[in-house]
């Protein structure tokens, strides 16, 4: 049973360095260290952590310094979850031969950006998920290879502009829609999968809680904003992601069992998918007269995934 922190306000709760240390050197008004302290903050359990390469590896572990005060892995770019499952795997192995000498199970958690989850360590973790691995992975989802210059990745939305699929005079950016990681991990039996935001970060805590205390693979996938690749000023982090939540862009919702769906956060008023894409500067072509129609079809895409994902909840398919 995973040990339950109590979150007494905001202010201790988002201040606490217990585990992540303010310095690092993502950039100012990067999501990626809102969302770890945040899951970091939500339990009081010993934590075995792995990050594959990425933003967050590379800006919190610059030898010699580090930020994580806590176990922390990085092997490579495809395989925090290997790692974090060998070490599960190793955790058992000594438990059952008696050679452990604390009394209370850590628990283990990855961390990787889109980029090393819905494409490069996809098979990974696919694997870790098959084989039941009592482990937490969580995807920082910032629709793109940021890092690196900001590569289109498989979760990278139709009409944006990343660097390989520049918008122009004959381009509109992204062809392709965004891969669904949640149903896909949902499919290979996970017992519990949630799609969080940094912003509604009560909503965040107990996705976490509930996944650390479920035995087995667990996936979250967190929506990242991110200042530079999705182009808007350092100080709307959490303005833009009560845009992205409050759309319906990013839903909140977890699947229990494959099965059992709950939306988690519905807003009080929704807010035109217009005003999320107007807002960042990855989506600035799609006003232009050539490209509005866009514009129209996300809403639509939206809305349709919104009626889908209410249907199921109340299907509980
Ligand atoms: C096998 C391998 N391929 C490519 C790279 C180069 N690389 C390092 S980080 C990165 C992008 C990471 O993108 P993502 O996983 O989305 O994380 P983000 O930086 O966006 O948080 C790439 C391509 C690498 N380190 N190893
Ligand atoms: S490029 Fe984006 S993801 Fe990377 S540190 Fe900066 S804001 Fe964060
Ligand atoms: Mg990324």
């Amino acid at each position: 049973m995973s040990e339950i922190k109590k979150i007494k306000n905001l202010k201790e709760f988002s201040t606490s360095a217990d585990r992540f240390e303010g310095a690092n050197l993502l950039c100012p008004g990067c999501a990626h260290s809102i969302i770890v302290r945040e899951i970091l903050n939500a339990t009081n359990d010993d934590l075995i952590l792995s990050s594959s390469t990425g933003c967050l590896e590379v800006c919190t572990a610059v030898y010699p310094y580090t930020s994580w005060d806590a176990s922390w892995i990085h092997i490579g770019f495809e395989n925090s979850s290997t790692a974090i499952a060998g070490a599960e795997a190793m955790h058992k192995a000594l438990k059952a031969k008696g050679r452990l000498k604390q009394d209370r199970d850590p628990k283990f958690v990855a961390f990787g950006g889109d980029g090393a989850s819905y494409d490069i360590g996809f098979q990974w973790i696919s694997g870790c998920f098959e084989r039941g691995h009592d482990m937490m992975y969580v995807v920082l989802d910032n629709e793109v290879y940021a890092n690196t210059g900001g590569q289109r990745s498989s979760s990278t939305p139709i009409g944006s502009s990343a660097t390989t699929s520049p918008a122009g005079r004959v381009s509109y950016g992204e062809k392709m829609n965004k891969k669904d990681m949640l149903s896909i991990m949902a499919a290979h039996g996970s017992p519990y999968v949630a799609q969080v935001a940094p912003n509604k970060w009560k909503n965040m805590i107990k996705a976490v809680q509930q996944g650390l205390n479920i035995e087995g693979p667990t996936f979250i996938n967190a929506m990242s904003a991110c200042t530079t690749e999705w182009k808007f000023d350092p100080a709307d982090t959490v303005a833009i992601s009560d845009l992205a939540t409050d759309s319906l862009v990013f839903p909140l919702y977890e699947i229990i069992d494959g099965k059992e769906l709950n939306i988690t956060y519905r807003p009080k008023n929704i807010v035109p998918v217009e005003e999320y894409l107007a807002a960042q500067g990855r989506f600035k072509h799609l006003f232009k007269d050539q490209y509005k129609y866009l514009i129209k079809e996300w809403q639509e895409r939206v809305d349709s995934n919104w009626e889908y994902l209410q249907r199921r909840e109340e299907a509980r398919v």
